[in-house]
């Protein structure tokens, strides 16, 4: 399958090192492997993960992210709920203030075609969403877009991106 994902060219920033990671499903997903999977990856690359597990309700999402400052917020879902869950949830974020420029990305199965998906990406990028990654390429771009960023000017970046114009930059781990 064709390269399906869609990265914002929003002002968002990670850290360019291990990043401090929420993984989540959403409200309605109980599939667990997707999770465990990513999160095994993800210590693999070298980031630390806070898994929240699935059927996660979105106000928990939230408090999570406020609680934990994390520098990443990484979304899947493979029951096909997840453009529905994940456009609410993405919606939502947004609205405080305090979270609006927090990288969050999505990915798996996003709708009810399964794999076979794919087409999800502009409008749940539209709602919010930093970058989606869907079809068979998903993890590979996942991991590309996580090794993209420059070299740190000096000490720790903001898990929130400052103010003024960059690009979305994410560096090698
Ligand atoms: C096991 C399973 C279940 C178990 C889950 C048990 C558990 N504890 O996890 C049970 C029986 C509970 C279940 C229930 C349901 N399931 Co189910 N399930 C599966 C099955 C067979 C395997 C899923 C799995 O574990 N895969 C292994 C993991 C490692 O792979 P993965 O899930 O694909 O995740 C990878 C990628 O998707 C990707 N990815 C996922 N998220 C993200 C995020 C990012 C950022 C990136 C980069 C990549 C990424 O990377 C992951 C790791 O490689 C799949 C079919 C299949 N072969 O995939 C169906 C499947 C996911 N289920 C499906 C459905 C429809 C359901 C139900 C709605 C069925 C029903 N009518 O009740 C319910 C939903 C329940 C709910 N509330 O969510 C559909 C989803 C269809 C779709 N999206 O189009 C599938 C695809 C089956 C099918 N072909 O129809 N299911």
């Amino acid at each position: 399958m064709p390269s399906s994902a869609v990265i914002s060219d929003r002002e968002f920033v990670l850290p360019p090192y291990g990043r401090r990671i929420i993984l989540s499903s959403v409200s309605s997903d109980s599939h667990t492997w997707n999770l465990v999977h990513l999160q095994l990856l993800l210590e693999e690359w070298g980031h630390e993960v806070h898994n929240l597990g699935a059927c996660v309700p979105d106000d928990l999402v939230l408090r999570e992210c406020r609680g934990h400052r994390p520098d990443l917020v990484v979304i899947s879902s493979v029951n096909g709920h997840g453009f529905l869950d994940g456009r609410r949830l993405i919606t939502r974020l947004r609205r405080e203030p305090d979270l609006v420029q927090l990288p969050v990305v999505i990915g798996g199965k996003l709708g009810t075609d399964g794999a076979a998906g794919g087409a999800h990406g502009p409008a749940l990028r539209a709602a919010g969403f930093t970058a989606v990654f869907e079809g068979d390429a998903a993890i590979e771009e996942f991991r590309a877009y996580l090794r993209r960023a420059p070299a740190p000017a000096q000490g720790r970046p903001t898990a929130v991106a400052p103010s003024g114009p960059h690009a979305l930059a994410v560096a090698a781990v």
